[in-house]
């Protein structure tokens, strides 16, 4: 047992300092918003409010899918939330997700506006509503909502957990990244044996459950998540290599990557997403060519 840092905690705890750490600064122990802003609001029937986090990536993968596959009714606007200044704090987006967190998504095609966040909950939504990547036979469906929630469920103990210790903690300390290293590896290979079976997480079809996955564990497999792909020696899971990829490629998926990115390329980065030739008119390179600035978020 390691003795290079020891806390005992007091009988009750308070945030008297800064915990430290990349977000310390954001994180208080209350929920709720903090000023008042209202949300801004495009023409399109899909007002995102997100960021290209893996949790953010997912929702705009689905809503590139649902246009490629010729789903017009899925356009949609997408603005992006600062998490760094707070802006997932006032009142407008606490009032799209009250646990303040990108992705949120209001939905005006119903008759009364929707509210849907968590980034599980929309992708569902979604699926549902055009009738695409969740198989509507029982099995398959299930299978789909099988490694959706499994998703949900276990991606937090790789980016709050591992990544965070990993890559943002003020120091890094033995036991909790070789608790979260277990537990990843783990994981790494609860997908590499499903994806040995099958082409897909949920089958012969490509569905929302990769399109969750896939901006987790897809990107710690290409180590472009926490710089610890030799740490975690992720090309031994050739089944996940294989997988990810496969999705890496897809046309879909390069747009949805862009979209409300902040860093990286330039020209990968799309600030915002109003229209489909975004893409080519409106990344950061053309903007700052024009000498329109799209702000700076990391
Ligand atoms: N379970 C949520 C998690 C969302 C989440 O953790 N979002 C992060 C960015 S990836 C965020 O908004 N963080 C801001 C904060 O913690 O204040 C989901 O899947 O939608």
């Amino acid at each position: 047992m390691s003795n290079e840092q020891t806390y005992t905690p007091p009988r009750v705890w308070t945030p008297d300092e800064a915990s430290g750490g990349r977000f310390a600064g954001i994180n208080r122990p209350e929920a709720g918003a903090r000023h008042e802003q209202e949300l801004p609001v495009g023409e399109h029937p899909f007002q995102l409010y997100s960021l290209a986090t893996p949790n953010g990536v997912k929702v705009t993968v689905l809503f590139e899918e649902l246009l490629a596959l010729g789903h017009a009714g899925a356009e949609y606007d997408a603005w992006p939330i600062n998490i760094l200044e707070g802006e997932q704090f006032s009142s407008g987006f606490v009032n799209a997700n009250p646990n303040s967190k990108i992705p949120a998504l209001w939905d005006y095609s119903a008759s009364e506006p929707l509210r849907v966040f968590e980034s599980g909950s929309i992708l569902l939504h979604l699926a549902e509503k055009f009738g695409a990547f969740l198989p509507t036979d029982t099995a398959g469906r299930t299978e789909t909502l099988n490694w959706l929630f499994w998703q949900m469920g276990h991606a937090p103990l790789l980016g709050g957990g591992f990544g965070h210790f990993y890559a943002y903690a003020p120091e890094p300390l033995k036991y909790p990244i070789d608790r979260f290293a277990m537990e990843v590896k783990r994981q790494l290979d609860v997908l590499d044996r499903r994806l040995a079976e099958t082409r897909y997480l949920a089958g012969d079809d490509y569905t929302i459950a990769d399109m969750a996955t896939w901006p987790w564990y897809g990107a710690l497999a290409l180590d472009r998540v926490y710089d610890a792909g030799e740490f975690l020696q992720v090309h031994t899971y050739e089944n996940v290599q294989r997988w990810a990829k496969e999705l890496d490629e897809r046309p879909a998926v390069k747009r949805g990557r862009m979209v409300n990115r902040f860093w990286g390329d330039p020209a990968e980065q799309l600030p915002e997403r109003h229209d489909a030739s975004d893409f080519e008119l409106r990344t950061k390179d053309k903007l700052d060519a024009a000498g329109e600035s799209s702000g700076e978020y990391v």
